[in-house]
């Protein structure tokens, strides 16, 4: 039975330079497992405490020695020695530990380290890959990608309203996808530089983030590059949208492209979207708080676009009950940080796929490079996994471990 030996934690930067948490994991039978914290930045209000020093004098405040220092002291003395049969016992330990509904006593980030370094120990001890580990049998299917094209919103400095327009390549296997995926990628950067006169500036998640004169002219693009790349759009290569519109939307009312759109003309805004362009889902196309127009875009989609909830549910149990009680969405965005730990995540992805929904794995805008992402969206069943552009080594960290565990397992991808 795993019994914790030892944790240790370190401050880390993250793809944005800013710091957050590494934990590693050492158990009595020797086995040893680490895991880094990515963090958001188009956060949801419902998200659990992420626990930064706020020093302003050290690293604008957002320094992460005090989360260390939790893991290293109060929780390190709680757990040592103590049987941990599962997952759930240790993760558990943790919430109990904290005491606080949104664990802002020792901070999400530093519980989530523990939880994610304990699995990769007892993956170690278990002789199991991760993705199996996390199965609790045997991995079945891989995810398909969606991929940050374009980017606006917070993760691109505000140009246009909408983060993200993400490219689904259609593809068999996931080694297809990633070609796909650089040939629209390297077509859409010459459409920019054609079009915009300028080489395009890259976002957080290494999305291309040209002056868009408007929001619908992403869409437009993308089409434009998907084509220009030889691929028949919706057949070849799909496309999502992340809206993150609660970043957009006060009084009531949604300020996008100079327009100020009431929650009724919005939803017209998405399905007019949904019905020009190939989208496989529209995430947080209304507010987090908005739960009315929820339920009614999600009624009027087509089956064949999901609506997607992210800063909505927050990977939180409660909400994502809700929000079957009111079918205000259909598909679940899971951050695992959102929650804070791997038990209430899995609970999360439990409650989603009951009520048959669809479930994409999501990394954060800032994230390390770490992999553990794609182990979690393969050993959970993930219908799709969410990691950013094809550029920047804490995303392409988690697209060559799905290449790796492609090859190892020979799994299909889901649907
Ligand atoms: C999102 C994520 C990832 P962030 O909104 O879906 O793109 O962004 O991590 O900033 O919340
Ligand atoms: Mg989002």
């Amino acid at each position: 039975m795993p019994v914790i030996q030892h944790l240790d934690a370190l401050e880390i930067l993250d793809s944005r330079g800013r710091p957050t948490l590494q934990v590693t994991c050492t158990l009595n039978s020797g086995a040893v497992g680490a895991a880094s914290v990515p963090s958001g930045a188009s956060t949801g209000r419902a998200e659990a405490h992420e626990l930064r020093d706020g020093d302003p004098s050290r690293y604008r405040g957002l320094g992460c020695r005090k989360a260390v220092a939790n893991v290293r002291g109060a929780i390190f003395e709680a757990l040592r020695g103590v049987d941990l049969p599962a997952q759930a016992a240790l993760d558990n330990a943790l919430i109990a530990l904290d005491g606080h509904p949104n664990k802002a006593n020792l901070g999400a980030n530093a519980l989530l380290g523990v939880s994610l370094a304990f699995a990769r120990a007892c993956a170690v001890e278990a002789g199991q890959p991760l993705y199996d580990y996390l199965a609790g049998s045997k991995a079945r299917t891989l995810p398909r990608l969606t991929i940050n094209l374009f980017s606006g919103g917070k993760h691109a400095g505000g140009q246009v309203a909408v983060q993200d327009v993400l490219m689904v390549p259609l593809a068999a296997t996931i080694e297809q996808s990633l070609a796909d995926a650089f040939a629209v990628y390297q077509a859409a950067a010459d459409l920019i530089l054609s079009k915009y006169g300028m080489r395009a500036l890259t976002a957080d998640e290494g999305g291309l983030a040209p002056n868009f004169p408007d929001d619908e002219t992403m869409l437009q693009d993308a089409v434009r590059a998907i084509e220009a790349a030889g691929f028949t759009p919706g057949q070849e290569v799909a496309l999502a949208v992340d809206v993150a519109s609660s970043h957009f939307y006060a009084d009531g009312v949604y300020r996008i492209g100079g327009q100020v759109l009431p929650g009724d003309d919005m939803i017209a805004h998405l399905l007019r979207w949904s019905e020009r362009y190939p989208l496989v889902s529209i995430e947080d196309g209304l507010a987090e708080e908005d739960w009315a127009h929820w339920s009614a875009l999600r009624e009027q989609l087509p089956p064949t676009t999901r609506a997607l909830g992210d800063d909505l549910l927050c990977t939180n149990p409660d909400r994502i009950r809700r929000a079957i009680d009111r079918n205000a969405a259909n598909a679940l965005l899971l951050k695992v940080n959102q929650i804070g730990t791997l038990t209430e995540a899995a609970a999360s992805r439990a409650l989603a796929e009951a009520a048959g929904w669809q479930v994409v794995v999501s990394a954060r805008s800032g994230e390390t490079e770490d992999n553990w992402l794609a182990d979690l969206a393969v050993g959970w069943g993930g219908d799709y996994i969410k990691v950013g552009s094809i550029t920047q080594s804490e995303r392409l960290a988690k697209y060559n471990r799905l290449l790796m565990i492609e090859r190892e397992t020979g799994l299909p991808i889901k649907g």
